[in-house]
């Protein structure tokens, strides 16, 4: 009963009397309900929990990379510049697409999407939404295609890479 009395009295508080961290929250989102701002904080800490697990599991089961000769993987090196993933480290969709680009030994830049404003703003804008994994793709001809779906990037990536052609 404590505690359901302590969290009555912080909904029922104004801003200025939230712990530190809420009172920012409250300022920043003014219109979010107390329990929307408990329930983030709440999947935050889960999140930087998993993380650490999520990372060392990705590091042992990440395959190896397909055998290429010298000239295939110069050929990958140019390919992998005209492609970004923009992604999230700990989302498992994203860890899928990682894994995938190990195995057929893309060195394709990794943007975080969760962090980094401006990476998170270019997704947005180019893509159209922020929802990761999203694979950014510069054809030949200038043009720009951001193509979202951890299955359907895998499924792109093995087309396009699994053999290497010239
Ligand atoms: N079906 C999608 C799921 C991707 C997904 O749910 N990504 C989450 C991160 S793990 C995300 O971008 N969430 C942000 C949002 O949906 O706004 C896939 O396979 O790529």
């Amino acid at each position: 009963m404590r505690g359901a009395a302590s969290i009555f009295a912080i909904t029922s508080a104004s801003p200025v009397q939230w712990p530190e961290c809420l009172h920012k929250q409250a300022i920043t989102r003014p219109n979010e309900s107390f329990m929307k701002i408990v329930i983030r904080y709440f999947f935050r800490t889960l999140r930087m929990i998993l993380t650490p697990f999520m990372l060392i599991a990705e590091a042992i089961t990440t395959p190896k990379a397909i055998t290429r000769t010298a000239a295939e993987q110069a050929i990958l090196n140019r390919a992998s510049e005209k492609l970004a993933l923009y992604q999230f480290k700990a989302c498992p969709f994203c860890i899928k697409v990682r894994k995938q680009m190990a195995r057929l030994g893309l060195t394709i830049e990794t943007r975080d999407a969760q962090h980094n404003l401006q990476h998170r703003a270019a997704l947005e804008a180019g893509g159209g939404k922020v929802k990761v994994p999203c694979l950014l793709i510069q054809h030949d001809d200038g043009r720009e295609e951001w193509l979202y779906e951890s299955d359907v990037i895998n499924e792109w990536l093995r087309e396009r890479f699994e053999v290497v052609d010239g």
